[in-house]
């Protein structure tokens, strides 16, 4: 019997969140709904603990207002006003659009707006490609998360892959560099703690002391935006007191001798003066690093979602060549998504697009497509994220989804901010209702969904979804047939990666969990794709796209640093870091009251100096603004970063949803909440990156933007 077909039991599922984690679950069902998850104890990796996010979703995957059936909306644009319709309505209207919009003006006026709300790879990045690529239209660039950051290792490394998760239990020292690792990987911050016991000592480089940094021994304050000033001094030290491998050099890399002479330039006194870490703690760091084997550096999301992140990525992640670490069991991680990476030519199947050249929109830059773009996007359809919260320029945003021309549609288990925007919305499925295949980012297990509850209300998966919109547009591919388990079998049969030898749906199936064959890791440093296959201290590749071959500081276009403090964007001296927080995956959750009375409310942590500076007292209701926008935030005056910069943890919605007696805030000044109001959607030096953090503000107790 199937298991929506039980309706009581425990059964297994796989977390689908955006989390490197991807947990193995346990859903307790009793007479048809999810009433308790936990984690399933078998899964090798994960080990049946989870995070406290996931333990309460049950209270979001029934939650009342759940979106139960597809809607038409019946007020102005953003009102939230809809009335209910059919699915058949709903694919008509849709379909008839979009033929319109492509007779008329061509498909690429046509944008999907999509992440990864949803990691399962059918419903994330499966029939919707191929939907969207038979359709013609615009393609889209999925830059948001951690793309400059992934290129920089690349152009260093070549393979998108490092450390495994059970190497990093041996290290000796343990980095955690710009992630938050107790909050956003807590897998890997068991082994940390792990490490720890066998005698590893922990330090975090971070712009604020943040959960993780308040268990480190070690905690490195510096600027936002000088990473890569810090690693280049760490690297100035390593040469100058021998403590490079130099046999690994010759062997592994190349560049190492116009690299030994561009550090020269790095001196402990000058990265202090550039990044605000003391100079005598930049030779500490380097001895330490120089010094212990193994050692391990988890490089985070943090250092480069920044104007010059590709390089700070790049920069970091030549340490462990520098000390030979790859050879002494030891290394550093970004991301561990290539040693899974699936046959995406049959899973998303470019080959139906009729226009391969069809423009490419990357999507940090919405606020631009929707508003300045020619030809214009005309039709929009977003699912799996909620872009009027998590894309930059948050006001732009909203100002081009309130364009009376434009046709959208979002596909949604709630009526998001974005949502609120559609002209037509209709309902999506949990994860747990659906068919999906899971691979992890960080670990080594392959892993298999199968429905557990039947669909809510009249809710249809992604993947069901672009089925019925393919049949509706005349799209008459087999492709558009496929039915789950056969576009699963397809996707795991990939001849070009060595790593998923033996996982097959059968395996999945029977067992849930299928290790990827990690043999060929063995001969890692022999199949590093870069050009030259070794590690590339030296890029030819970044030379010729006009960027610095050799790791090179380049001061934030939007920012400062200690010698150029003040020079540039004197009206807002303020660094605004926004990364996530602790109970919220970026913007899901935020409407789950469980969470919210978790968070409270959001806060911008503010230090005492700047504080008095400005008169704010702790608790004050204060605006961060710049010329892009203002955010409305609680002061917590705190020493956790160095003067200069400010944070405020996790992205809020701009109201609760619905709530009693509570209105959602005026689109004006004061009262939204969205830190993306205030970032810019400028693109990173490297893989078309987001760069949140590299943002200037002045902030101000609120009572004075009635004056201002
Ligand atoms: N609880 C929770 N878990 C999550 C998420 C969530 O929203 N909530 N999101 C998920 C997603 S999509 C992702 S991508 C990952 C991200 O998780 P992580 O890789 O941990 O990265 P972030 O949390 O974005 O940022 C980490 C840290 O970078 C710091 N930082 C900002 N600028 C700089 C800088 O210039 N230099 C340095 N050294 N540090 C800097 C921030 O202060 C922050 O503490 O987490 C995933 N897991
Ligand atoms: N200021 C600032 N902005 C940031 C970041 C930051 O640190 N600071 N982090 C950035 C990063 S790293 C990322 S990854 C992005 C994340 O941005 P998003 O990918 O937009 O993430 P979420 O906000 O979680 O929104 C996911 C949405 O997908 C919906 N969803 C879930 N499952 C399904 C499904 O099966 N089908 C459909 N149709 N919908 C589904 C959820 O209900 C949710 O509303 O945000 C980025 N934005
Ligand atoms: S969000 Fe991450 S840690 Fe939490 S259950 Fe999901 S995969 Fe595990
Ligand atoms: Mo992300």
């Amino acid at each position: 019997m199937e298991m929506t077909e039980r309706p009581s039991g425990v059964f297994p599922a796989v977390c689908p969140l955006d989390c490197p984690d991807t947990c193995g679950l346990l859903l307790h069902k009793e007479n048809g709904k999810i009433v308790k998850v936990t984690g399933n104890p078998d899964q090798p990796a994960t080990r049946g603990a989870i995070c406290n996010k996931v333990r309460h979703m049950a209270d979001r995957v029934h939650h009342p207002e759940r979106l139960l059936y597809p809607m038409r909306r019946s007020g102005p644009k953003g009102s939230g006003q809809f009335v209910r319709i059919s699915w058949d309505e709903a694919v008509s209207e849709i379909a008839e659009k979009f033929r319109g919009l492509s007779a008329e003006h061509g498909p690429e006026s046509i944008l999907p707006y999509s992440f990864y709300g949803n990691m399962g790879v059918l419903n994330a990045e499966g029939m919707d490609r191929r939907f969207f690529g038979r359709l013609g239209a615009s393609k889209l660039a999925y830059t948001i998360c951690n793309s400059a950051g992934n290129a920089g290792w690349k152009y260093t490394m070549g393979f998108g892959g490092g450390s495994s998760p059970e190497d990093t239990l041996n290290a000796k020292l343990f980095i955690v560099w710009g992630g938050n690792i107790v909050s956003t990987s807590m897998h890997q911050a068991v082994l940390m703690e792990q490490a720890r016991k066998n005698g590893a000592k922990v330090v975090v480089i971070d712009v604020h002391k943040n959960m993780t940094g308040r268990r480190a021994d070690w905690f490195i304050p510096l600027h936002p935006g000088t990473d890569t000033a810090l690693a280049l001094g760490v690297m100035h030290v390593l040469f100058d007191r021998g403590l490079t491998d130099e046999d690994f050099l010759r062997r592994n890399a190349i560049g190492t001798e116009e690299l030994r002479e561009h550090v020269k330039a790095y001196t402990p006194e000058r990265t202090a003066r550039i990044t605000g870490v003391p100079a005598g703690d930049i030779v500490r760091l380097a001895l330490m690093y120089g010094e212990t084997s193994p050692s391990h550096i988890h490089i985070g999301n943090g250092l480069q979602h920044h104007d010059n992140g590709g390089m700070a990525v790049r920069t970091v992640c030549c340490l462990p060549a520098l000390t030979g670490q790859w050879a002494r069991g030891g290394g550093a991680f970004k991301s561990n998504g290539a040693y899974a990476s699936l046959n995406d030519e049959a899973l998303q199947r470019p080959d139906l697009r009729p226009n391969p050249g069809a423009r490419t929109i990357n999507m940090n830059k919405l606020a631009d497509a929707l508003l300045t773009l020619t030809p214009r996007i005309r039709g929009l359809f977003v699912f799996g994220s909620n872009p009027a919260v998590v894309a930059p320029e948050a006001d732009r945003v909203r100002e081009g989804l309130m364009r009376e021309d434009l046709f959208t549609v979002v596909h949604e288990l709630f009526l998001t901010d974005t949502a609120k925007y559609a002209d037509i919305v209709l309902p999506a499925t949990s994860s747990f209702e659906n068919t999906d295949l899971y691979t992890s980012y960080w670990h080594h297990y392959v892993q298999l969904q199968e429905p557990v509850i039947g669909a809510v209300g009249e809710s249809k998966s992604n993947f069901e979804t672009f089925k019925l919109l393919a049949e509706a547009m005349g799209f008459g591919e087999e492709a558009f047939r496929e039915d789950e388990e056969s576009v699963i079998r397809a996707a795991l049969n990939n001849p070009d990666n060595p790593y998923l030898n033996g996982v097959t749906f059968e395996k999945l199936r029977e067992e849930r969990f299928v290790p990827l064959d990690m043999t060929p890791k063995k001969e890692y440093l022999n199949r590093l794709s870069t050009p030259s296959g070794k590690i590339e201290l030296y890029s030819e590749r970044l030379k010729s796209l006009g960027l610095p071959p050799l790791p090179t500081y380049l001061p934030l276009e939007e920012g400062f640093d200690g010698e150029n403090r003040g020079v540039r964007n004197s009206a807002y001296p303020l660094m605004f870091v926004s990364p996530p927080n602790h109970n919220f995956l970026n913007s899901t959750f935020a409407n789950v009251e469980k969470h919210q009375s978790l968070e409270k409310e959001p806060l911008l942590q503010i230090h005492p100096q700047d504080a008095e500076a400005r008169g704010i007292a702790d608790g004050e209701r204060v605006e961060a603004y710049n010329d892009r926008g203002v955010c409305a935030l609680k002061a917590s005056v705190t020493d956790l970063m160095l003067p200069g910069t400010v944070v405020s943890q996790g992205l809020w919605w701009n109201a609760p949803e619905g709530r009693e007696g509570e209105r959602e805030a005026p689109a004006g000044r004061g009262g939204r909440r969205l830190a993306n109001a205030l970032t810019s959607s400028r693109i990173a030096d490297m893989g078309g990156g987001a760069t949140f953090f590299s943002t200037t503000v002045e902030v101000r107790p609120a009572d004075a933007s009635s004056s201002a």
